[in-house]
């Protein structure tokens, strides 16, 4: 790719950089109707205005944090503001579909998520994947909205667009996925009642002044963006780890990678191991003390449920913590925080060499969806075989390289017992453990659970899982330029080809 004009922000789909504002989301997963490519270019024109860029999703929630500003300073409650948002990402079948056949550089979104979701790779069972998605995904339109009835009201408008319910209809709808923010105080939280979306890298010049962790810097925009600095290639992990370069097409330059995961969660299950280990806290129990079952929660997550690391405060919650992102491991100890915990795992932090992490980092835009436990599933303790009350998480996260960010994530690190890899801790811990949240494979155990040092080598087996992988896709989020002149059938004469 030759030297690209400077990053605008207006280019780039909103979800990326910056995230669609939602109280409820939807996912609706399509197909190209066979002999309707061309004519889909076309409706896809009068689509893209639509599409929510970073710039207005960037104002959306500006205009939000003045009014709750203002709101309190006059003592009035927040007015609700009505707001939409429109992305859209197409799988490798769907660019082929459209005549767009291009190699992209990455193959693990070349062969798609079906591919790399068995058990030598993701670790999924694909027995358990709901058939949908092992069927022709082209692409994936996401609503947000501020309530239902809004959320509706664009999904008509977009169905129109593409002709749905008439017989010149362009898409078919293979599925589609529906997810809320959780009622009351439980908003942000995710099923098994942790705080979630909270650490994101900053991206440089995007988010000016914002640098989560000491000791890091910003990441490249070619970290999240194709085509931009940073975005270099496949790095295998090593000694000389290096990136090993990659070409790009033009119509690539500000896109970006989706890797879409739909994860059913057995909360009552979770819930109940926790009951079942708790942690030593003693007998005398202050306000603000945690419970056995709360301590073991927050050291395999590796915060606790308002948000707050373990590294920072390792014995009780503290909500006044819940955002703070300005910690590092100790890498020769986990009596703070286990190795094997999720965020550690996910985000390693000082435990791997300074700028190691970098190329890593993946932007989360995940959101909750099903109901809440019932009585009747609490009293069981087990969730209910009820198709309708399955609940969990509709994980989405954005990066410039498949193989370097949510694939290797998932495979070489949550998946792998030996990560992060053993060093001068005390006691010396050479298996840390898979990821207790998120990792698949044998054994279903990790060290470092208790805090106690005197404990802290012995294994904790879980068992069954708690979240199950049911399917999804990788997409590829196409720059607003792109969509104009790539995707779309071209408009007026002259236009401007990428
Ligand atoms: Fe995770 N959870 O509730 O336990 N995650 N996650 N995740 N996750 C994080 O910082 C959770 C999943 C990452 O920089 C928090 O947002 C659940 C997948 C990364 O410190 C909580 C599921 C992958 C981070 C959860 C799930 C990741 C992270 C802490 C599935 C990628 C940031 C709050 C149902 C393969 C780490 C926060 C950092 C944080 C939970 C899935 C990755 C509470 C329940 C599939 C990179």
């Amino acid at each position: 790719m030759a030297t690209p004009r400077p990053l605008d922000i207006n280019d780039v789909q909103g979800d990326i950089l910056e995230g669609l504002g939602k109280k409820n989301q939807i996912f609706f997963f399509f197909r190209v109707k066979a002999g309707q490519a061309s004519n889909f270019r076309d409706d896809l024109r009068s689509f893209i205005p639509l599409v929510t860029t970073t710039t207005q999703a960037k104002k959306f929630h500006q205009t939000i944090k003045d009014g709750k500003k203002q709101a309190t300073e006059q003592g009035k409650p927040f007015p609700l503001i009505e707001n939409s948002g429109v992305n859209v990402a197409f799988s490798k079948k769907g660019l082929v579909a459209l005549g767009i056949t291009d190699n992209t550089g990455d193959p693990i979104f070349e062969n798609g998520m079906l591919a790399d979701a068995g058990p030598s790779s993701l670790g999924d069972d694909l027995t358990v994947w709901d058939p949908n998605f092992k069927k022709d995904i082209h692409g994936v339109i996401t609503v947000t909205a501020n309530s239902k009835i809004v959320l509706e009201r664009t999904v008509d408008q977009i169905k129109r667009i593409f002709h749905v319910g008439r017989p010149d209809v362009t898409i078919e709808e293979v599925t589609r996925l529906v997810g809320q923010v959780r009622p009351g105080a439980e908003d942000g939280h995710e099923h098994f009642g942790f705080n979630d979306g909270l650490s994101q890298p900053a991206v440089q010049n995007v988010d000016a002044g914002v640098i989560s962790e000491p000791g890091e810097n910003p990441i490249p925009q070619g970290v999240v963006l194709l085509g931009r600095e940073g975005d270099d290639g496949l790095v295998v992990p090593g000694p000389n780890a290096q990136p090993q370069g990659v070409t790009r097409p033009p119509w690539a330059l500000d896109g970006s990678f989706l890797a879409f995961r739909y994860l059913k969660q057995l909360v009552p299950e979770f819930n109940a191991f926790l009951e079942a280990h708790p942690l030593d806290v003693g007998n005398a129990h202050a306000p603000g003390d945690p419970t056995g079952a709360e301590l073991l929660g927050a050291r395999l997550v590796g915060r606790w449920k308002s948000g707050a690391p373990v590294d920072l405060t390792p014995l009780r919650d503290n909500p006044a913590f819940a955002t703070r992102q300005d910690f590092r491991f100790d890498q020769a100890n986990q009596e703070r925080c286990p190795f094997a915990a999720h965020i550690r795992k996910t985000n390693p932090r000082s435990d791997l060499p300074a700028g190691a992490t970098t190329i890593r980092r993946i932007i989360r835009r995940g959101i909750a969806f099903g109901p809440e436990v019932t009585d009747e599933e609490k009293r069981a303790k087990r969730s209910s075989n009820d198709p309708k009350l399955e609940r969990g998480l509709l994980f989405a996260c954005y990066q410039s390289n498949l193989g370097n960010g949510f694939h290797f994530m998932q495979e070489s690190w949550a998946n792998n017992k030996a990560f992060p890899p053993e060093n001068s801790s005390v006691p010396l811990v050479s298996t840390p453990g898979i990821d207790p949240i998120i990792g698949v494979g044998e054994p279903r155990s990790m060290v470092g659970a208790s805090p106690d040092l005197a404990a802290s080598n012995q294994t904790l087996d879980f068992g069954a899982k708690w979240v199950i992988p049911r399917g999804g896709e990788y997409f590829f989020s196409p720059s607003i330029p792109a969509l104009k002149s790539r995707f779309a059938s071209p408009g007026r004469p002259g236009h401007h080809e990428l």
